[in-house]
């Protein structure tokens, strides 16, 4: 019998190589962003006209566990940020923030950007396309 007759018939190859990402570390990586030239209410990002500072918050099923550094002055910031790997289970999201940093009121890109934890973005990563920007996720799964 051939494989793909014995997975039809079994109808457990596939979920059995999907449930393959759970339990295991998943490294998470803020890779870049885009951010529109301004605030969705057409203001400017900052008083001195400047591009955003942009930043972003990692959170877990809604407890916070990451944040980026601070790229100063760009629409289009490169990050390359990966923290510490979080073991992930079947039904976890992943939220995100992307802000610019104010020296006092920090301005949102987007606020909670949720991406379910499925199979597919272990193997593809994700994108948030949120009010005033996008941003790429990388996903690497130990
Ligand atoms: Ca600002
Ligand atoms: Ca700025």
């Amino acid at each position: 019998m051939t494989r793909w007759w014995a997975c039809l018939l079994l109808a457990a190859c596939t979920t059995r190589h999907d449930s393959n990402v759970y339990g295991r570390p998943w490294t998470f990586t803020v890779e870049s962003a885009s951010i529109d030239t301004t605030q969705a209410n057409g203001d400017a990002w900052d008083p001195d006209l400047s591009p955003p500072d942009g930043f972003v918050r990692l959170y877990l099923d809604g407890h916070q566990f990451a944040t980026s550094p601070t790229i100063d002055d760009t629409y289009s910031p490169h990050w390359v940020y990966s923290p510490t790997p979080m073991v992930i289970d079947a039904g976890m999201t992943l939220s995100i923030d992307l802000i610019d940093s104010d020296t006092f009121d920090d301005d949102p890109v987007f606020l909670g950007c949720d991406i379910p934890l499925t199979p597919d973005v272990a193997a593809d990563g994700a994108a948030c396309d949120g009010a005033s920007g996008s941003l790429q996720i990388g996903v690497a799964v130990d």
